[in-house]
């Protein structure tokens, strides 16, 4: 199973996508633990947790290949698995760097509930409650919006003012990775869910909706675990060339 040597057809662009995912997951992860003699040692921790988050998704994209090659299913266990690890890693990425303008623990844990809540909400609406699939994807909506909240508006965003201009700016880009970047997952589940957006469907063979469900996942993983990571990087990249 983890070694699947089954042949990608050319139209199976899940398998594809899942293939370069992992491909670009462990790139990426190699360069964030290569890249970690090279910045500041304040901004080491943060870039390491890049490399976790990639590495975390590398080892689950590998696996998701496979099992989605082998059965023909959506992995939505280990999907999940994945989210439920590397979500929080990011949310401790927002804690970093806000850290030295005074992030409390409490934000950290505000954070994470929330990602924890929306995650499970998710989770539930695609499996056991599936014929609740709109009550869930609302409860994880909300849990998402507060998230939001909390970057664009909240305390995330008030303590990256006080931070300098370099930690103000890279918040400014992660919450606009967090606004846009992140509302491909909740367009995802609504075209992989009966009834997914306030009982409208809109793709009704269910093999097509879980086709263009783990598509979405895939390209908002790239998207949002590799550009999360590099935003962090270049913070800390631009405090070494001064
Ligand atoms: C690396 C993985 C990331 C950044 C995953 C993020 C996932 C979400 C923002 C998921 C959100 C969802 C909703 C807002 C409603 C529908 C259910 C979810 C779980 C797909």
């Amino acid at each position: 199973m983890l070694l699947s040597t089954v042949a990608i057809a050319q139209d199976n662009y899940v398998a594809f996508t899942f293939f370069i995912g992992t491909m670009a997951m462990m790139a990426a992860s190699v360069f964030f633990f290569f890249e970690l003699n090279n910045v500041p040692q304040k901004w080491r921790t943060s870039v390491l947790v890049s490399g976790l988050i990639t590495f975390i998704a590398a080892v689950h994209y590998y696996y998701m290949r496979s099992y989605n090659l082998e059965t023909g299913d959506s992995p939505t266990f280990f999907r999940y698995v994945d989210w439920i690890l590397t979500v929080p890693l990011m949310c401790v990425e927002f804690y970093l760097i806000t850290k030295k303008a005074g992030a409390k623990a409490s934000l950290l844990w505000k954070l994470i509930f929330a990602s924890v809540i929306m995650l499970v909400a998710g989770y539930f609406g695609e499996t056991v409650y599936r014929a609740d699939s709109v009550l869930w994807g609302v409860i994880s909506g909300a849990a998402y919006f507060y998230i939001a909240y909390l970057i664009w508006f909240g305390e995330v965003a008030s303590l990256a003012q006080t931070a300098g201009p370099s930690v103000a700016k890279a918040t400014r880009i992660l919450a606009w990775f967090v606004l846009v970047g992140w509302a491909i997952y909740p367009l995802g589940y609504i075209l992989g869910t009966p009834g997914g957006l306030f009982g409208t469907t809109f793709v009704t063979d269910p093999k097509e909706a879980a086709v263009a469900m783990d598509i979405a996942y895939n390209i908002a993983d790239a998207i949002n675990k590799i550009g999360f990571g590099l935003v962090i990087y270049t913070l800390a990249k631009s405090e070494s060339d001064k």
